[in-house]
């Protein structure tokens, strides 16, 4: 164990470190069990450090083998060692060289953190404290070094050998080995070091950079699979050239390498110069893989390029800062999806993303802020909170500063801050110099956690021709926050006549920019603008594109939903009304189960889709997410409390079934003609038109199960491409019978041996709404193909489970829960990241009703109490409990 799980680590403790470290060299022979480190380091002591304090450096698991100190032996007395620390008290004072020679094993790292193996392949992963698990280290952001990397490898286990940096030289050694050196010219923090050895396959391109930089890329996966790397090849390009136009950002070595790893515990890794991949976020190809996962692809990849700029040549100065990095990347990756496809669809996705995973954490007990102030394991800080509250952040800041001033901010950034450990301070110093703006009330966003409750309520004055409108905030106290105050809201607003015209706004209580932006700074409590000349009661469009991250409540009125369906010209809050109806019409359904009334119907919802579908051409993408009612999860976060996961999958379903009778032929006719064959391509566009397809016979299945079924069988059976079989897969699993087991059987049949798409098979029958489903789950994990050491395996299977399939998981039994807690339990010793992980979908416990609350509570007692539970487990489950 690193650190025991009740040390706290505080932002408020930072020091600098005692040491610098300039240069390091590492040596390192890749072995199976034994792979040999040797780091000669040249160490100084940091002046702004604490005089005369001894070296002590970190290490995790480490078998120490000796010790140099200017080439110098050192003796048992001079230094104490164990797995996870090593302490110099007498070192020189004068800069020296500290050689240390470790032994790690990396068949025995199933962590899969610091050096471990993937399939037959080396790699490592480093982020966040990893590095200490190859060699002792001031494994810390904030000390930067320049690498040289030596490895010698077998080389028939692995003729390919890669680090970072630009490669240098290579040659043979006795004994069937080889050795390849790497130099990398940019100092950096250890966590961003990476090495790789393997046999794989390897696709190669070229990208010149505007001041004529060659580049050489490379993107190495599993032997054939090759041609399943050209779309992430394609997107690397993309994102090199986007950088450099909307950011002034190049690439700054010779070679950029990517490796695509079948064992990686989160989605990708940025180290410099090398990206180590999930697979699942590289290979693609229509037969394999769905238009999400083309756009997961297209994302990830720009992410990680991204990088370089924020992230690498600008890195963080404590894990505190981790939002610094994280935040703006993701805001970055958003934005260049937006550009390469719809920014409408892009933006309705990502709200929907924030409102899955980050609402819920900061409504309940693991909330903590967009920068933490205290952490006991890293690992689990990275949360939706740091990644995507922390892109909405940076969208706030440019909203507010405009798009000039905020490219102004970021340029003084990157000249100011390039080489350097920053902070979010130093961050926003940039902006508030661009703007001349004082950033120090929106600085609140980054300390206080917990989602701001934004309300608005309008009064009309006939008479006067006035309206005025009054924005109120509220947030809820949090962990550890029982005061908050007010936050600067960004509320984007627009007015709409009653024959849908937009609305001049005049006011003399808002500034003339805010008028002419339709942009109003809410930083109180409350604030009143009173708009003049108003014909009549004005529809409100607010939080237009989703200005900020707040929850607004209540939604307008019913009939304002529908005119602003029909009229705003903001594509994000029309889809927000259609959604804002959509939940009306359940929740009203689940009052009236709840009384034992008359189920009622939906007639205005009902017609409000009906328009969205016979104008679907015009944008299908937007339609298809117009159309789509809230998912159950989405029902359940916005219940809030009292959660019944029953009551609500029974009035979706039976809103659902009214819609797909109410509008069976238009949603058949649809079907119909989107189903005509044309070739695969993952364009933007063509994604949009299979998405409408797939909810045009989603609709049609929900007024006619029997003929779903039909279209669906025929659609699986002739789809050209992974979407639309999977799509119809899915439709299957819901409707059951022996047509499902049919096609289960079928893709097993078609796609055996292909990892990535058995994940999809696995997660299709963890989501299956019936009691069935646990003991599938269960038998699932004893299926060949299953392995709780691999996370995406354990991530389809039990994660889907989870986190997706609300009724099976929360059955009253206590089964679903029975199943999580044995396998985090089993998991835990193995890969404690992976295990916390999937502990945190019982985050939102407390919302839940009695009954579930107490299994689950009982449960998460039973894994606190586990004797040797890792840090990252425990942390999860008694943040939960607290
Ligand atoms: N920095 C990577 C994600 C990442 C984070 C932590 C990891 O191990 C604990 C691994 C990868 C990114 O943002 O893409
Ligand atoms: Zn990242």
């Amino acid at each position: 164990m690193r650190h025991p799980s009740n040390v706290a680590v505080r932002l408020a403790d930072y020091r600098p470190a005692d040491f610098l470290i300039d240069t390091v060299a590492l040596d390192i022979s890749l072995h199976r069990t034994e792979t040999k480190v040797v780091a000669r380091l040249a160490l100084r002591r940091n002046p702004k450090g604490a005089p005369g304090a001894p070296l002590v450096l970190d290490g995790d698991e480490l078998t120490l083998v000796g010790v140099k100190v200017d080439g110098r032996p050192l003796g048992a007395q001079d230094y104490t060692a164990t797995p996870d620390q090593l302490t110099l008290t007498a070192v020189p004072e004068a800069p020296f060289t500290l050689e240390i020679e470790t032994r790690v094993d990396p068949t025995a790292n199933t962590q899969l953190s610091g050096l471990y193996r993937s399939g037959s392949a080396y790699c490592t992963q480093c982020e966040a404290e990893g590095f200490r698990r190859i060699t002792y280290f001031l494994d810390r952001p904030d000390v930067l070094s320049v690498y040289t990397t030596r490895i010698d490898a077998d080389k028939s286990e692995a003729p390919i050998l890669l680090s970072n940096g630009n490669p240098g030289e290579t040659g043979d050694l006795p004994g069937g080995r080889h050795y390849a050196v790497w130099r990398d010219p940019f100092p950096k923090p250890s966590y961003l070091f990476a090495l790789v050895g393997g046999d794989l396959g390897v696709v190669r391109d070229h990208f010149k950079t505007t001041s004529g930089r060659q580049v050489t890329l490379a993107i190495h996966v599993e032997h054939g699979k090759e041609a399943r790397a050209e779309y992430a090849m394609d997107a690397l390009k993309r994102s090199m050239r986007w950088d450099e136009e909307k950011f002034g950002r190049e690439y700054d070595l010779d070679v950029f390498n990517i490796v695509a790893v079948s064992d990686f515990n989160m989605g990708a890794m940025e180290n410099k110069g090398l990206n180590i991949f999930n697979d699942k976020y590289v290979l693609a190809s229509p037969e394999t893989a769905t238009d999400v996962d083309y756009a997961g692809i297209e994302a990830v990849i720009a992410h990680e390029y991204f990088h370089n700029w924020t992230g690498n040549r600008i890195t963080c100065r404590d894990w505190f800062q981790l939002c610094l990095k994280e935040g703006l990347t993701v805001f970055r990756d958003q934005e260049f999806s937006a550009d390469m496809r719809s920014r409408a669809v892009e933006r309705i996705g990502d709200v929907r993303g924030l409102r899955l995973a980050q609402f819920p954490e900061d409504a309940g007990p693991l909330a903590h802020p967009v920068r933490p102030e205290v952490y006991h394991e890293i690992n689990n800080f990275y949360t939706a909170t740091v990644y995507e509250k922390g892109a909405e952040i940076v969208r706030m800041l440019r909203t507010l500063i405009g798009d000039d001033c905020f490219r102004r901010g970021m340029d003084i950034y990157f000249e100011r801050f390039d080489g350097t450990a920053a902070t979010v301070e130093d961050f926003l110093s940039c902006f508030a110099e661009a703007s001349g703006r004082d950033l120090s009330h929106f600085a609140l966003w980054y300390s206080q956690a917990g989602t701001p409750v934004l309300s608005t309520e309008g009064s009309y004055d006939q008479n006067a021709k006035t309206f005025a409108l009054t924005l109120r905030q509220e947030i809820a106290p949090t962990p550890g926050q029982q005061e908050k105050k007010p936050a600067v809201i960004p509320v984007a607003l627009a007015l709409f006549g009653q024959n849908g015209e937009k609305l001049d706004l005049e006011s003399a209580d808002a500034r003339p920019d805010e008028l002419a932006r339709g942009l109003f700074e809410l930083s109180d409590s409350t604030r009143t603008v009173t708009f003049k000349n108003i014909p009549s009661q004005p529809v409100v469009s607010a939080l237009r594109g989703f200005s900020a991250p707040v929850r607004l409540e209540p939604a307008p009125a019913s009939a304002d939903l529908e005119k602003l369906l029909a009229c705003d010209d903001d594509p994000f809050n029309r889809w927000q009304a259609a959604q804002s109806l959509a939940l009306r019409a359940i929740f009203a359904r689940v009052d009236a189960a709840r009384a034992g009334a008359p189920l009622p119907s939906a007639p205005g919802y009902v017609a409000a889709l009906r328009t969205i579908l016979s104008g679907a051409d015009a944008d299908p993408a937007f339609a298809a997410q117009a159309l789509s009612l809230p998912s159950e999860t989405d029902l359940a976060r916005e219940a809030g409390s009292n959660v019944d996961p029953d009551e609500l999958f029974a009035a979706r379903f039976g809103l659902l079934e009214e819609i797909g009778r109410a509008l069976a032929s238009e949603a058949e006719a649809i079907y119909a003609r989107l189903s005509e064959a044309s070739p695969y391509s993952p364009d933007a566009a063509s994604a949009g038109r299979r998405s409408l397809k797939t909810v045009a016979l989603d609709l049609v299945a929900a007024g006619d199960p029997a003929k779903g079924s039909a279209l669906a069988e025929s659609q699986f059976a002739a789809a050209g491409n992974m979407t639309d079989r999977l799509a119809a897969l899915a439709l299957l699993a819901l409707l059951g019978g022996d047509a499902r087991e049919k096609a289960f059987a079928a893709f097993y049949a078609q796609f055996e041996g292909d990892a990535l798409v058995i994940d999809k098979w696995f997660a299709l029958q963890a989501t299956i709404p019936e009691p069935a489903t646990t003991q599938r789950v269960i038998d699932l994990m004893s299926h060949p193909d299953f392995s709780l050491s691999n996370p995406n395996r354990v991530r389809s299977l039990i994660g889907v489970f989870a986190n997706a399939n609300l009724t099976r998981f929360h059955a009253l039994d206590g089964s679903g829960y029975d199943l999580l807690t044995k396998i985090i339990l089993e998991l835990d010793p193995k890969n404690p990241q992976v295990a916390a992980r999937l502990l945190s979908s019982l985050r939102s416990w407390r919302t839940m009703e009695p009954r579930r609350r107490a299994l689950i509570e009982a449960r998460l007692r039973r894994i606190v109490a586990q004797e040797g539970l890792s840090a990252d487990t425990k942390d999860i489950a008694t943040r939960a409990l607290a």
